[in-house]
């Protein structure tokens, strides 16, 4: 049977998880893409051929032509369009952060709970990447031994949205090394120290954040959302017998007059092509059996993530560290 799959919001995600559903995902089809920009809808529909344009993205998910929905839309309706897709019993893969608010990710953890299943599926797509599982088996095989620190580093060009602020790089930035340490570590957070130094004439500055684990590891995030000269991520786990790091996947190296040079990716969209394309053809699987992924990210995971980020911001303003306290984890996320 041919899912049919509506995408709400046609922006830089939107717009990338439409091209993978009607190019890149045999058995799905890109039944309506919807956005409040009517005419930013129409075209992203015209470049991947959706069956429909909407812009009422609550009508979309109880379409019944609609068999799933991806949530792409901006951060702060994640939380209710994800909790509109559990009461219609459509699937959805929400785009992170699940929300900025650990208290609006509980609601839908509480949703899913009184459902009995899981309905939503996080886009924490880098567990996709095989750096990071080629970290997290060399931990779990016993290679490195007992881990000690993770580094990571995450650079873009420039602010990636309208309306960009420093708490942002916590907040949706850092989400993605927040979800892939605990993913690789297999461990909890206990408490996030950050700090900022001044940014570049006027411009979201980098955040240097400090996370202390349940099992005393420390996970080291440095987010530079104005990076300049290109899309870096770098990650490098410490263990007691040795360390391993991230190679940054580029596909070739330029040799001419007397230089040898590789090039960096302009943003995500392209370092994470594959991890996306794994993470969405996964989540279709999970559309078509009910079975949720054995990598993937859950409600659960979301709520853990903006549970660090949302102590990470009053660490910022703060100048302190903040302390991280979770509510007990429902039997649904065992
Ligand atoms: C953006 O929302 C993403 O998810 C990208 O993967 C990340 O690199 C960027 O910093 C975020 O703003």
């Amino acid at each position: 049977m041919t899912i049919r799959i509506a995408v709400i919001g046609t922006g830089v995600m939107g717009a990338d998880h439409a091209r993978i559903v009607a190019y890149d995902l045999p058995g799905a089809k890109l039944q309506v893409v919807c956005d409040m920009n009517v005419e930013r809808a129409k075209s992203v529909a015209e470049k991947t051929g959706a069956a429909d344009v909407a812009t009422d993205a609550e009508a979309v998910i109880t379409r019944p032509d609609v068999d799933a929905v991806v949530i792409a839309s901006p951060d702060f309706t994640h939380a209710s369009l994800s909790l509109a897709c559990i009461r219609a019993g459509k699937p959805a893969l929400c785009e992170k952060p699940l929300s900025q608010s650990s208290q609006e990710c509980l609601e839908v953890i509480r949703a899913e709970v009184a459902a009995g299943r899981r309905w939503v599926q996080l886009g924490f797509m880098r567990r996709y990447d095989r750096s990071y599982a080629e970290m997290k088996a060399a931990l779990s095989d016993g290679t490195l031994g007992r881990a000690i620190m993770m580094h990571n580093l995450h650079r873009n060009v420039e602010t990636p949205a309208q309306g960009f602020t420093a708490d942002m790089a916590i907040t949706n930035s850092a989400p993605h090394e927040f979800d892939v340490a605990r993913f690789v570590l297999g461990t909890e957070y206990a408490a996030i120290s950050a700090f900022s130094p001044a940014g570049a004439d006027g411009k979201v500055g980098p955040v240097f954040m400090v996370v202390e684990t349940t099992r005393a590891e420390l996970v080291t995030i440095e987010i530079n959302n104005n990076a300049a000269y290109g899309y870096d991520v770098r990650g490098e786990l410490v263990g007691e017998k040795g360390a391993i790091s991230m190679v940054d996947p580029v596909a070739s190296r330029l040799d001419l007059g007397l230089r040898s040079t590789t090039a960096y990716a302009a943003d995500w969209r392209k370092r994470y092509a594959e991890a996306y394309r794994l993470q969405d053809k996964a989540w279709l699987r999970f559309v078509e059996t009910g079975e949720f992924p054995a990598i993937a990210a859950s409600a659960w995971d979301g709520y853990c993530s903006s549970l660090v980020a949302e102590a990470g911001v009053k660490a910022l303003a703060e100048g302190r560290k903040v302390t991280v306290k979770m509510v007990a984890r429902p039997a649904l996320y065992a």
